[in-house]
């Protein structure tokens, strides 16, 4: 047995023969994942004692491979970074060269669509990982583990650093909070590059001696079938996952929906985050499952801080309070703490908080108070002993499907196209995507044709990123500094906007 000091892999010796990931009616136990990533680890490191934080990009669909390889990076001191394969090639690029990676591991289905990153980083075919006897590094807890990328109030996307340490301390959080247990078995169906599919579900998972199952993808009734399939008691999702499946649940013949109801009313717990839960949903689905959603807020830079309670009142619209070794405070602007029934922002500090912004000390710097409080951006309020969410102070910020979105980002993207004179992006309130992203066009010359545009922007960004609905006008409101007035962009949209 290697020895680790990395707290997740040695804790999975004494689960071994446990089922750890199952995909459709495939299960791999503990063993499995241990010996897999151990070969893994060898190959990385190729006969070198430690990738001694070397960045390794990896893009396996979710599920066993995925694991293997995330485990294989870190038992070898290697930092993982995740890849979507929902990214077109230019958003991947620029994850390759802002991290450096120094290798792009890759299942064989992805290897012809990533050909043109080998000019960035080699690449090399999971099976091809293999074959090497030799040890193991010591791998210090303090060192740094993942990169995820997150959009933020700045043109693109800042890859955020977390070590060992703070990817366990996110995890025991939530482990204790909601009381895992090694007999848990959680569907995950959501991407494998944010911290909600990575941390919350397969984390505490595998921390647990649980069983993490996946799907290939979400589809409403693939999920209904593996939960009928009476093994799963733990679900976890976005607001969106769950609006999708009431609609598909309330298009089912009455004896289904009967079947399905009974089913889940035998889970242990039903999370919703990512996003804020709209109460019709939450009422919606408990009339369903007879389950109220534990509504939970997080983000990548901190992993979940705030939670309604396992045991206890679950407040509908409120986030509830900061999890076990989480610390919280809402500070006003002069960054004086507010009182209770104030707004104020939300500033968070722990063991669960991120080390940096890769390769961005000053934007790092920026992200915390002098006093080390992280400054999140999301604005609150305290009432009855629950934090309740009321905004984000940037109307830059999109939040569409539970994914974290940059206006400004897409507005780079699209002052690029040659029919484009000028731009703004905004979010559009929505109930089943909770914003989705409207672009007002001004353009340049002849008829811009949108269809082409759209299709266009799919090719530049993760389709998640580009816009749903278009306004064009001649010139975009703004005020008497010249800066385009956003809600007033918001607001056109509600009567005017053009779906595509
Ligand atoms: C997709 N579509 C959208 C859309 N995304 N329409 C509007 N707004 C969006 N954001 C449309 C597509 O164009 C397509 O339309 C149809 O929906 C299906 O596309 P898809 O890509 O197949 O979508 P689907 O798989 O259904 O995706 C929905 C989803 C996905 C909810 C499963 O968005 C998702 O996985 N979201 C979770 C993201 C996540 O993990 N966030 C956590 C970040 S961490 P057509 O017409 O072509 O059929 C974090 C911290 C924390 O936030 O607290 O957890
Ligand atoms: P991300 O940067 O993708 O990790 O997204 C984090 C952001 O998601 C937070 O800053 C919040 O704006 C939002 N968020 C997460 N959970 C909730 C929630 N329960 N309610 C409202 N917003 C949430």
């Amino acid at each position: 047995m290697a020895h680790t000091s990395l707290s997740l892999i040695g804790r999975a010796e004494q689960f071994r023969s446990r089922v750890a990931v199952q995909c459709g009616l495939q299960k791999y136990a503990y063993s499995d994942l241990l010996e897999a990533s151990r070969r893994i680890a060898l190959a990385l490191l190729a006969g070198r004692d430690d990738l001694a934080e070397e960045r390794i990009a990896f893009l396996a669909p979710p599920g066993y491979d995925y694991v293997c390889i995330q485990w294989g990076i870190w038992r070898a001191g290697g930092i993982a970074v995740p890849l979507c394969e929902k990214h077109p090639i230019p958003s991947m690029e620029y994850v390759l060269t802002d991290t450096g990676a120094a290798v792009l591991v890759c299942t064989p289905e992805f290897r012809s669509f990533l050909q043109p990153l080998s000019t960035h980083a080699p690449i090399r075919l999971l099976s091809n990982l293999t074959g090497l006897n030799g040890d193991l590094p010591e791998v210090n807890p303090e060192r740094r583990a993942m990169i995820l990328y997150t959009s933020g109030t700045t043109g693109l996307p800042k890859g955020v650093v977390t070590t060992h340490a703070q990817i366990q301390a996110q995890i025991t959080a939530l482990t204790e909070a909601w009381e895992w247990q090694p007999d848990d078995q959680v569907l995950n169906v959501l991407p494998l590059h944010h911290v909600h599919g990575i941390i919350n579900m397969l984390g505490c998972a595998l921390w647990s001696g649980a069983c993490c199952e996946f799907l290939p993808r979400f589809e409403p009734q693939a999920v209904f079938d593996a939960f009928l399939l009476g093994e799963i008691n733990l679900f976890m999702a976005v607001p969106t996952i769950y609006f999708k499946l009431i609609a598909h649940y309330n298009e089912l013949p009455e004896k289904q929906q009967q079947a399905l109801s009974a089913c889940l009313q035998g889970f242990r717990l039903m999370v919703s985050g990512s996003a804020a839960l709209p109460v019709s949903v939450l009422e919606a689905w408990r009339e369903i499952s007879g389950h109220t959603l534990l509504e939970r807020y997080g983000m990548t830079e901190m992993g979940m801080a705030i939670s309604n309670p396992y045991r206890g009142e679950r407040r509908p619209g409120f986030i509830g309070q900061p999890l076990p070794g989480v610390q919280v405070r809402l500070a006003g602007e002069n960054r004086e703490d507010v009182p209770a029934g104030t707004p104020g922002e939300i500033q968070v500090k722990g063991p669960n908080v991120f080390r940096e912004y890769w390769g961005k000390p000053e934007e790092t710097r920026k992200a915390f108070t002098k006093d080390g409080w992280f400054q999140t951006g999301d604005i609150a309020v305290h009432e009855n002993g629950s934090y309740r969410i009321l905004g984000r102070n940037s109307v830059d910020i999109i939040k569409s499907g539970g994914y974290k979105i940059s206006a400004l980002e897409i507005e780079e993207v699209l002052r690029t196209h040659p029919q484009v004179k000028d731009c703004g992006v905004v979010g559009i309130p929505d109930l089943e995507w909770g914003e989705v992203i409207g672009a007002c066009l001004v353009p340049r010359g002849a008829t811009l044709e949108l269809g082409p545009l759209g299709e266009w922007l799919k090719e530049q960004l993760p389709s998640y990123k580009t816009p749903r609905q278009y306004l064009l006008l001649e010139e975009l409101p703004r005020n008497v500094l010249g800066k385009v007035t956003k809600n007033a962009l918001k607001e056109l949209f509600t009567n005017q906007g053009k779906e595509v």
